[in-house]
């Protein structure tokens, strides 16, 4: 296999600290806040799993926390953001209600999809998650659909599609990079690469470890980031929007990182039926994007260390409340759906 990631995907020669040049303080602690509130409500629902409150096959984003922070970061109302099997950070960094999360993975009827889909099937089009949905790559073409719409009434939105980079080995996932580029559709295509579709190593599967190198073949705009620097992704994203919604066509993004946990669960170092190196894990686990942001902004004087202190323990807060919440109200049953899970 080719190596073309590079550094990218040497943890050891990543840099600790991330640029936070060109990005007020206003902004800095809203990616650190919402990154924190995805990790939050993460290890809540880690431990639910373990204590076998939720019981749906939950598949964490817990070291990616990044990706969905810095581009989401850039969205307008009228924006329409796909996800995937993998998207509690999405739906979080958008600004999703977190009661209805956590009445979702419960399978309650009071669930951002009525308690019938579980982790892999959120949804808040208030904040415009249109959607997510465990077919890998399935919400790649819905997203391109998306993205047409807004080309035909020409009303400056944009269309955000995330996946994996197990997605990039699906048809749909070149027919819609195809049609997004010979129709200049404004849409980002972000590909989370964490090197792994469930237990298989990216080097088990493709030629080469570089996504972006689809978006050449296609004739799209691309770059290849570090996935774990929050401010980075974010920069990229803010410095091309304003020409994508005006027609400049595609990006696409591909970020580099890496999950903490296993594919599905709490598991820290479990795929399925495979062990991940715990070497390269702990090795990765030094560029935790959270780990970094905090590291940068008390270096360079942003934020106290007491004030994050202040900052994550007030999120822990509000996320168990927002759990407590869903266990006070007294549960609709919908008589019309068999096999209800309450
Ligand atoms: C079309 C299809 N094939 C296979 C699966 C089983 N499956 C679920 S998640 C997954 C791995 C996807 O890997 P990737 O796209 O890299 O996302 P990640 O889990 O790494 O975030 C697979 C193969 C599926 N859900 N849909
Ligand atoms: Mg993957």
């Amino acid at each position: 296999m080719h190596n073309e990631l590079n550094e990218l995907s040497n943890p050891k020669k990543y840099s600790k600290s991330i640029n936070i040049k060109g990005i007020n303080k206003n902004n800095l602690t809203n990616f650190l806040r919402k990154m924190l509130l995805i990790r939050k409500v993460e290890n809540k629902v880690a431990r639910l799993i373990k204590q076998k409150i939720i019981n749906c096959p939950s598949h964490l984003c817990t070291g990616q926390e990044a990706i969905s922070v810095g581009v989401l970061s850039n969205c307008k109302k009228g924006d329409m953001i796909y996800g995937n099997h993998r998207s509690h950070g999405h739906y979080l960094a958008l600004g999703g209600n977190v009661k209805k999360f956590f009445y979702e993975v419960q399978g309650k009827v009071d669930g951002c999809s009525n308690g019938m889909g579980g982790s892999m099937h959120l949804v808040d089009r208030k904040v415009g998650f249109e959607g997510s949905v465990p077919i890998v790559a399935g919400t790649i073409p819905i997203a391109v659909g998306a993205a047409l719409k807004s080309k035909m009434k020409k009303d400056k939105s944009i269309a955000i599609a995330f996946f994996g980079d197990g997605a990039c080995e699906e048809g749909t996932f070149h027919e819609s990079l195809n049609f997004a580029s010979i129709n200049s559709l404004p849409i980002i295509f972000v590909a989370e690469n964490n090197l792994f579709s469930s237990h298989l190593d990216i080097h088990l599967r493709q030629p080469s470890n570089k996504l972006s190198r689809y978006a050449t073949a296609h004739k799209i705009e691309n770059y290849c980031l570090d996935g774990n620097d929050v401010t980075k992704i974010f920069r990229t994203v803010r410095s091309k929007i304003k020409k994508l919604r005006s027609g400049s066509g595609p990006l696409f993004l591909e970020c580099v990182t890496y999950r903490h946990l296993g594919h599905v669960g709490p598991e820290t170092d479990i795929d399925v039926g495979v062990n991940r190196k715990i070497k390269d894990l702990n090795l990765w686990k030094r560029n935790d994007p959270i780990k970094r942001m905090i590291n940068t902004l008390v270096k360079k004087n942003i934020l106290k260390s007491n004030e994050i202190s202040k900052v994550e323990e007030e999120i822990i807060k509000y996320v168990e409340s927002e759990y407590i919440f869903t266990l006070k109200k007294k549960i609709k049953k919908n008589k019309s759906l068999k096999n209800y899970i309450y």
